[in-house]
């Protein structure tokens, strides 16, 4: 379990510390983010506030606003790493 969250927060401190800026990269962002909340054992209320960033992100990406699309997923990939007590 402790490796499995070790490599999930990992992977979550490499997506927010790669180059922003691409279209491609809130995808995958969101997506480092989803296998994070399916592996890691977060609050409900994290949860949820960790979910809305996730979706207003990726609505913001697709409607073509990726400066807001970054902004958000990344404050959700830093909620995610806030809860884990590493
Ligand atoms: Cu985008």
């Amino acid at each position: 379990m402790f490796r499995i969250k070790t490599a999930c927060a990992t992977a979550l401190l490499a997506a927010a510390l790669s180059a922003p800026a691409m279209a491609s990269h809130c995808p995958m962002d969101a997506k480092a983010i989803e296998t994070g909340l399916a592996n890691m054992e977060v609050s409900d209320d994290t949860r949820s506030k960790v979910m809305q960033l996730h979706d207003e992100g990726m609505a913001a990406h697709n409607a073509g606003n990726h400066s807001e699309a970054e902004h958000k997923l990344a404050e959700a990939m830093r909620m995610l790493l806030n809860s884990t007590a590493m």
